[in-house]
């Protein structure tokens, strides 16, 4: 049966609908109102961030991509052989496909929140290499990382987590270093972690890249509102707020705010929500590097290799580290 996915879905950590809807609402309800990014990522919310990464001022995207093709031979001659490949928010998986004959990798293991991109990425994944062992873990990134069930199935293979796109960036510093000692945890003595992040840089370019011309990052932003209508049956309108990307040069990141254009009540199911002209709701944090203070972080967390390669502008760099 050629159709047929040799996928095995586990189910990992995900908070319960009831859950969700709580500390969604409680964000809204605080003073300042705050939404967590994970939210964007509806249907309509994957379709813009899409957009996002083929725009002309977003520049991660695509730096991260060239540097991973030009070093790609440089940084596989760092990593174990006949490893599991353990692709963190593996959406399509497309990211993983050259890595994966790159290490001739035994198994490959999808992380990611939403079991349509597993799917999806095994099936990417069972066409590139075919025979390929593929294992789809459902959970989300909030909740504190567990693979080890899984992992320990292939004792000999060692993992080689790979987590692109700068996605650190939306943990608050005390956070992203309690994620890195957790991969830290699950590299152990024989594995390897592949990370990208994104490097401090000229605040204009910066804020082009979160607040580009065509409005794109706007409508990103603003449509989480539909996602908070959805899911607490509220009622946002939109419109009546604006786009606001700023860089914090002493916190070192971009912040992302829905800002109240006049006075209004929002109806949050039960509740209601004021909001006053100027009042701002925020939407996500995007952390900014130096190469030097995340190479130190990486060691906090317990590497004591690490290397990282980078752009000819050092936009963007990726990092490899090592017990
Ligand atoms: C998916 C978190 C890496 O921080 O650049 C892009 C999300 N937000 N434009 C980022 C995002 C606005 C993106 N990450």
């Amino acid at each position: 049966d050629a159709g047929a996915s040799a996928l095995r879905l586990v189910t990992g950590r995900v908070p319960s609908q009831a859950a969700r809807r709580a500390s969604l609402l409680a964000g809204l309800l605080a003073r300042p109102a705050r939404i967590a990014p994970k939210f964007f990522y509806d249907a309509q919310g994957c379709a813009l961030y899409g957009a996002i990464c083929e725009l002309q001022e977003y520049y991660p995207t695509r730096t991260e991509r060239a540097l991973l093709e030009r070093h790609r031979a440089a940084i596989a001659r760092h990593l174990p052989r006949a490893a599991q490949w353990v692709d963190l928010g593996c959406g399509d998986g497309s990211k993983s496909l050259p890595w994966l004959a790159a290490i001739q990798a035994r198994r490959y293991v999808g992380v990611d929140v939403s079991p349509t991109w597993l799917v999806r990425a095994a099936q990417a994944v069972e066409a590139a290499r075919s025979g390929i062992e593929c294992v789809g873990v459902v959970t989300d990134f909030e909740e504190p990382l567990d693979l080890h069930p899984v992992l320990s199935e292939r004792p000999h293979a060692p993992p080689v987590l790979f987590y692109p796109g700068s996605s650190i960036g939306n943990f608050e510093p005390q956070a992203a270093a309690e994620l890195l000692a957790s991969f830290a945890r699950h590299t152990g003595g024989e594995g390897a972690l592949l990370i990208g992040a994104d490097l401090v840089k000229d605040r204009a370019l910066l804020e082009a890249a979160y607040d580009d011309a065509l409005g794109v990052t706007a409508a990103f932003n603003r449509n989480v509102l539909r996602v908070v209508n959805r899911e607490l049956d509220a009622d946002f309108e939109p419109r009546a707020f604006d786009h606001v990307a700023r860089y914090d040069a002493v916190h070192q990141r971009i912040e992302m705010r829905l800002v109240s254009r006049r006075p209004q009540a929002v109806r949050l199911g039960e509740e209601i929500r004021h909001f006053e002209a100027g009042e701002s709701i925020l939407t996500e944090y995007s952390h900014k590097y130096t190469a030097e203070g995340f190479e130190a972080m990486l060691r906090a967390a317990g590497y004591g290799q690490v290397r990282h390669w980078t752009d000819p502008h050092g936009w963007f760099a990726v990092f490899l580290a090592r017990a």
